[in-house]
């Protein structure tokens, strides 16, 4: 299979690009290298020292004899994006190619504007792009639980069925979102859904959780085939950051009364998800929705898992109740349906000690890189103080939630 992945240099990204290659499909990857150039304007930085994207491509080839093709440049070009479809013409997109932080896209006017932009058109591109050059290519575009957000009732997959004035039809499930970042994926989400119907393209939407983990497969085979690992407060998510502030003895930072829940899913989940919804395509016409994660779980419980599993291994952390930056709820309903993707055969990586054990032992190796300075949260939802530190609080019940 001819497979394109766009965000080829992230952190799903590039172990996405190894995985394919490995199972012999041809893969191009396409970035702008984005997100490096948002770490230089944030002073943060991938804890995993990362090489350029064409030394990468070049150590694969060292190391397993495998070509990937790089396409360097911006899906927000229309010039850009068309010659790529022109000269490798998909029959797979995987598209992980935007913006992915929520707290990046609430810092201002600018970087809400500018989250918009960059992923709402450079996806518009691509949907254009599959009509007029690919029309049969399947694309799996990287969607969020987030779209749903927490509401009160069972999240289905995509659609629920409604009876409504003696009327029933099966439509798309209601969508909340809780930052600017999310809501451009909502709106992803209507344009695909939308070609879908009208020009009949072919689509399946991975709603995908909170990923962990730092390594896969691919990325164990040679140190300079690393993906990058975030832990600031922009790009880390909550485990992967909890287990970076537990080597260096930081509090965990669990925001507001940690019950916010959400699903979680491996890394290696991760690809193997993206390779069932490659292998088994939406017919044509068909806008398919996966929810992608393997458990849920409370921000709290992930704390306590690892404050207990880092003792384990020599390290000693507290769990700090920080101010909630954002607003969110901290006391909700969840349970969301996840069945697709273990019909189609996934086998999950669950989490549990040993494996936050191990990921702590290999971020230890990296320890002098972490900076310190960038753990703390200072953007907040609600604007006003950004750029100050938010504040420990002694109980939870004293937390305001700005
Ligand atoms: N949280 C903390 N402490 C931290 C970081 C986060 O308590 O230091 C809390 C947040 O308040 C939130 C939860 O942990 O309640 C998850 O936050 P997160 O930063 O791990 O994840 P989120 O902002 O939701 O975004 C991440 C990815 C995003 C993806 C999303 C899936 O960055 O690209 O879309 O997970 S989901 O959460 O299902 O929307």
């Amino acid at each position: 299979m001819r497979v394109l992945i766009l965000g080829g240099d992230g952190y799903l990204g590039w172990p996405t690009a190894m995985y394919f290659s490995q199972r012999g499909h041809e893969v191009a990857v396409v970035d702008n290298f984005l997100r490096r150039r948002m770490h230089l304007e944030r002073g943060t930085d991938s804890l995993t020292p990362i090489r350029p994207l064409q030394e990468r491509v070049q150590a694969w080839k060292e190391v397993t004899g495998k070509d990937i093709a790089v396409y360097v440049g911006d899906l927000a070009s229309w010039d850009f994006t068309s010659q790529v479809f022109r000269e490798f013409r998909p029959e797979t997109i995987i598209h992980y190619g935007q913006i992915p932080s929520a707290p990046y896209s609430m810092i201002d006017v600018h970087h809400a504007v500018f989250t918009h932009q960059n992923n709402v058109i450079n996806n518009l591109h691509v949907l254009y792009a599959i009509n007029e050059f690919v029309p049969n290519a399947h694309l799996v575009k990287l969607g969020t639980m987030g779209e749903y957000g927490q509401p009160n009732i069972d999240i289905e997959e995509g659609y629920i069925d409604i009876d409504h004035n003696g009327r029933k039809d099966r439509l798309p499930f209601p969508k909340l979102p809780g930052s600017m970042y999310h809501l451009t994926k909502v709106h992803d989400t209507h344009n695909i859904h939308f070609v879908c119907r009208v020009w009949g393209l072919r689509a399946t939407d991975l709603n995908q959780g909170v990923v962990y983990g730092i390594e896969t497969d691919e990325t164990r085979l040679d140190d300079r085939l690393l993906t990058r690992f975030d832990y600031d407060e922009c790009f880390g998510t909550a485990l992967n950051r909890f287990c970076v502030q537990s080597v260096i003895g930081i509090p965990l930072t669990m925001y507001g009364k940690g019950n916010q829940t959400r699903g979680y899913l491996n890394i290696r989940d991760t690809l193997a998800c993206v390779e069932l919804a490659s292998l088994n395509p939406a017919k044509a016409g068909e806008f398919r929705v996966f929810n992608q994660f393997t458990e849920q779980f409370s921000v709290k419980e992930l704390a306590e898992l690892v404050q207990k599993s880092a003792k384990e291994v020599g390290y000693n952390v507290d769990i700090a109740h920080y101010e909630n930056p954002r607003v969110e709820k901290e006391e909700h309903y969840y349970n969301a349906k996840h069945t697709a993707l273990m019909d189609l055969g996934l086998k999950p990586n669950y989490l549990g000690d040993e494996l936050v054990g191990t990921m702590i032992g290999r971020i230890a190796q990296f320890k002098d890189r972490i900076i310190r300075s960038q753990i703390v949260p200072q953007i907040r939802w609600k604007g006003g103080d950004q750029g100050k530190k938010v504040e420990i609080v002694e109980k939870v019940e004293d937390a305001p939630v700005k």
